[in-house]
């Protein structure tokens, strides 16, 4: 089986792109051409795969480059990772995140349909959509409701995927991932902030921590089961949307209570208010109802929220213990 997916420099693309080896894929992964080439496969590298995924460039935003991998390579299975994927930056880049994250999404069906439409295609689609939630436990079904324009640009990407599916027959299903983290979380996104933050601070290298909205309540998973649930969508015969959650939700002050407490420290010590990271408009709770997944094809979350905060803090003490060395 062959497997091409877009983002595999990215948190997710990483984990993928091990579960995917592991059941041995043939693994291609875009990438975007940049200066710091050496730097990209830095994620690969930590989990000791990057010399086993072949790397071809590409970009989302270049639909000729996106064709040409679908009639080259003719994958079985495309996963589209790629996104402008950090919802502050989304209120400062509101275009470029429409084009990556919405646009980008469309010319990958868009290749897929002129070139290889038999492909099976995964859409990261996200729980940010429902943004100002209508119910307290969101499902496949809730209203969406997006409150960025992040969350606008993945709602186009979702019902375009939808429509796909519909117009062409394509085999384009959609995961409607919950917040999912893990030592590989990009250092932008609150819980790597935090458990960064707490390494910093235990090894006498920082001595407080800014936060923005610390009352924010997500559903917080584990990345590495999430990619999981990406595969499991495609090898459904027929295709479908999937909400991808723990059922739990926690808020930023008790994520942060969690990592502090692990590294032996009291977050209210630490933890200084900062305005300038709060949001035009927040997301104040998501929380998943994971239902479908866990009937249609047994899905369900098992690392805890605990031993979630525990393994980032211990990698990121680890990682400032190496560079020191
Ligand atoms: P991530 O770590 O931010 O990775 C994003 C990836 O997209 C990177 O590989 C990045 O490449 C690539 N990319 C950005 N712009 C591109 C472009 N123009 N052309 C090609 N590649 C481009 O994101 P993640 O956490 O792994 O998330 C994976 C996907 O799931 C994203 O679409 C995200 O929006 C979505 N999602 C994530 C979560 C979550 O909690 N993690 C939840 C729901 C949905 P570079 O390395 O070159 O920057
Ligand atoms: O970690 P965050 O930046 O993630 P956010 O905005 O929920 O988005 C993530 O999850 C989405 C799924 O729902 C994905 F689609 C998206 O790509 C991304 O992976 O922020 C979480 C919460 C927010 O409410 C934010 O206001 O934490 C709050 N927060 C408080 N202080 C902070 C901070 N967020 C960040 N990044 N940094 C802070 O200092």
């Amino acid at each position: 089986m062959k497997a091409l997916i877009t983002g595999v420099t990215g948190q997710d693309g990483a984990y993928l792109s091990q579960f995917l080896l592991n059941k041995g894929y043939h693994v291609t992964g875009m990438i975007r051409r940049s200066a710091s080439a050496d730097m990209l496969g830095e994620r690969l590298r930590w989990l000791g795969i990057l010399d086993e995924i072949e790397l071809l460039d590409g970009d989302l935003n270049d639909l000729s480059s996106l064709i040409r991998l679908m009639a080259d390579h003719k994958p079985d299975e495309v996963y589209n990772l790629a996104a402008q994927s950090f919802v502050a930056t989304s209120w400062q880049q509101p275009l470029l995140t429409g084009q990556v994250t919405g646009l980008g999404a469309v010319n990958v069906l868009e290749a897929l349909r002129i070139a290889h439409p038999q492909a099976r295609f995964y859409q990261a689609s996200s729980s940010e959509m429902f943004g100002k939630i209508r119910e307290p436990v969101q499902s496949e079904t809730t209203p969406f409701y997006p409150r960025s324009p992040y969350g606008a640009a993945k709602l186009y990407a979702h019902c375009m995927t939808v429509n796909y599916r519909e117009s062409f027959g394509m085999h384009a299903s959609s995961g409607i991932l919950f917040n999912h983290e893990s030592p590989l979380r990009g250092i932008e996104f609150v819980t790597r902030h935090i458990s960064d933050g707490v390494a910093r601070i235990k090894l006498g290298l920082a001595t407080e921590l800014p936060l923005g909205n610390l009352d924010a309540r997500r559903d917080w998973g584990h990345a590495k089961e999430y990619v999981q649930a990406m595969w499991l969508m495609l090898q459904q015969d027929t295709p479908d949307d999937y909400v991808i959650a723990t059922g739990r939700a926690a808020s930023v002050r008790e994520f942060a209570d969690l990592a502090f407490s692990h590294a032996g420290l009291r977050a209210a010590d630490y933890i200084k208010q900062d305005p300038a990271r709060l949001r035009p408009a927040e997301v104040d709770c998501l929380r998943g109802d994971f239902g479908k997944a866990e009937q249609k094809f047994g899905w369900r979350a098992q690392v805890t929220l605990d031993q979630l905060a525990a393994e980032m803090v211990e990698a990121d003490l680890a990682r400032y213990h190496k560079n020191s060395r």
